[in-house]
This record gives C-alpha cells, structure tokens and sequence, in this order.
C-alpha cells in the first residue's frame, strides 16, 4: 500500500472516530464490487439501450414495454448478486455509529445497502424493489418476484411504473430534504463510488462542505478508484475499491 494511502487512511480513521454524525453517500461503484454494471461504464448505453430511452417519462411515454423490458432485466440480474465487503463495512460502521449518527444516502436503486444490514438508508432514486400505480399512487414493494410485461395495480388494476426516479424527474420531497438535513449536520460525509455528476444528489456535497450550513464545514472523506467531479470538495482521497476495506479495519470496530 502506497505511503500516501497509508497517511490517507490514518487520517480518515482519526477523523471518523471523532465524527459527532456521520452522512454517508454511495453511487453505483459500491455495487459495482458486486457486479453490478456502474451507470458510468455504460458510456451512456444501459443494457444496449440509451438512457433516455429506459430512464426517462418521454421514454416511458414513448415505449413503457420497453421501459419495463429494461427494468424486468435489472430486476433479474439483481437476484444474482450479494452484498460486498464494502457493502457490509458500511452497515457495521452504522452499528457503530448508531442510526441516529449515521445516514446513508445513496443513490443506487439495487436494495444492497439495506440487505447488508444498513437501517437509515435514503434512496435518493427509488428502488428496483419497488412499483408504483400511476392510477392510485399505492407504492408496493414487490421484492425481486420475476414480473413481465406491463404489470397492474392489484387494488385498481391501474398501471403499474418502476418507483425509480427518472432522468427530468423530482426526487422524492421527503427524502431529499432529510438528505439534505444530514448533510448540512454532519461533521463527517463519506463519498463512496460515485462518479459526483448526477444532481441533485451530487449537490450533497456542496452542503456538507459549507452551502448554508449553521455549523463549521464538514469534513468529506471520499473513496474512489479515480478522481471525480467532487474531488475539488474532499478533504482526503482513498483511492482504491470500496470493496477493500483497510479504512474499516483501521477503525477497529
Ligand atoms: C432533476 C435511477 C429536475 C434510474 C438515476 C438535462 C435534462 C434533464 C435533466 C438534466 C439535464 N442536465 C442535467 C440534468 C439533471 C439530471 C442530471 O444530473 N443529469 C446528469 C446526467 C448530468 N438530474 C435529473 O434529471 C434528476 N432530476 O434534476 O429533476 C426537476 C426539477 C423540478 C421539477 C422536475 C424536475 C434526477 C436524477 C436521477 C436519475 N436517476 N437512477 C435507474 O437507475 O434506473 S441516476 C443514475 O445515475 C443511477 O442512480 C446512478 O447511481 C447515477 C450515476 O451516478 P453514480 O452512482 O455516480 O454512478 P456512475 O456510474 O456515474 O459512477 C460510478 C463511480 O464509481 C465512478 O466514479 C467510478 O470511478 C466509481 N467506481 C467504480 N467501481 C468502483 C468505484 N469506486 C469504488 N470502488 C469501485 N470498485
Ligand atoms: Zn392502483
């Protein structure tokens, strides 16, 4: 391990150990160590097909079987994957922490966090788990059933669309503005796999390094495998993956 990684990861520890709160916020490179593609790599293409085709209301407009072909798939290689290490260290670091100091944000829609162990988890996106009625507006969580076609409300047999937030599309109010409020409280945020270009969620870390904030800045601890688009924001670097887990262990918990 470089010198500089070394002295990162000494660093980040002494600095989450002291951490008062604690907002973590994840993208797809945490998943990516379980084999789930990362948005990124896609080079704008998800499963063969353009974004705006599969995650955006003028693709669901346009073609909502096709939509649903796309998130049926994603479904269905979901159900083949598990929790990585990286996955588990941030659901042992919430124990540690306790839910009340400890936030993840994230804005992965694949359910890992939370089938890892994690409890406070913001979904920034929605979830692939997850179906919503375009009639009645009920929200079921379907889990990883297989689902085909276009599927119905079973309360009013309306239409049923992903609860995943599209491209164009408003986060959900609520759990924006609780990630907003962790964000602006921490004296800590992590930023684990994310390449920081997607808002508002990259937004985030804008806020917990000043942007209206009551308390001193926080400090951002970010854990990538290159520099991004928040790198300018971060305090220290942890280049590696976030399936290696040297700063879990120097933590000791
Ligand atoms: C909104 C659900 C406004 C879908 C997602 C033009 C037109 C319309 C909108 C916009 C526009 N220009 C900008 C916008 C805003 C847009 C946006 O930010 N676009 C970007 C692309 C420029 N945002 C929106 O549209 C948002 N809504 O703005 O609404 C509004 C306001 C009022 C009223 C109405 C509307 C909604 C954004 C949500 C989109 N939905 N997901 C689905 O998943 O099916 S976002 C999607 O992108 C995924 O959730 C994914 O998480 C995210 C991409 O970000 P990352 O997670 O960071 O993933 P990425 O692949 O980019 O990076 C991976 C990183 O991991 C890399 O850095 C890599 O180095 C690293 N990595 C890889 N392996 C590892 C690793 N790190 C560590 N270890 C490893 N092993
Ligand atoms: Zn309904």
């Amino acid at each position: 391990m470089s010198d500089d990684l070394t002295e990162a990861l000494d660093r980040a520890a002494e600095q989450l150990r002291d951490a008062r709160s604690v907002c973590v916020l994840t993208g797809a490179g945490v998943s990516a160590e379980s084999g789930v593609p990362t948005f990124r790599a896609s080079d704008g293409l998800w499963e063969g097909h353009r974004i705006e085709d599969v995650a955006s209301p003028q693709g669901w407009n346009r073609n909502p079987q096709l939509v649903w072909d796309f998130y049926h798939l994603r479904r269905a290689n979901v159900t083949q994957v598990q929790p990585n290490p990286g996955h588990h260290a941030l659901a042992r670091m919430e124990q540690h922490w306790g839910s009340d100091r400890w936030t993840l944000v994230t804005q992965n829609v694949d359910g890992l966090h939370q089938v890892a162990g994690s409890r406070h988890v913001l979904e920034l996106h929605g979830s692939l788990r997850r179906t919503r009625c375009l009639d009645c507006g009920e929200i079921v969580d379907q889990g990883l059933k297989p689902m085909t076609g276009i599927p119905n409300c079973p309360d009013c047999q309306g239409i049923l669309r992903p609860d995943i937030v599209w491209f164009g599309e408003m986060l959900p109010p609520d759990t924006w503005r609780a990630a907003e409020r962790a964000a602006r409280e921490c004296t800590v945020m992590l930023v684990v796999g994310t390449s920081a270009v997607v808002y508002p969620a990259a937004g985030l870390i804008a806020i917990a390094v000043g942007e209206g904030r009551k308390h001193p800045p926080g400090i951002v601890l970010e854990c990538n495998l290159t520099e991004t688009d928040a790198s300018t924001l971060a305090d220290i670097h942890l280049f590696g993956p976030s399936g290696d887990t040297p700063l879990f262990e120097r933590l000791g918990i």
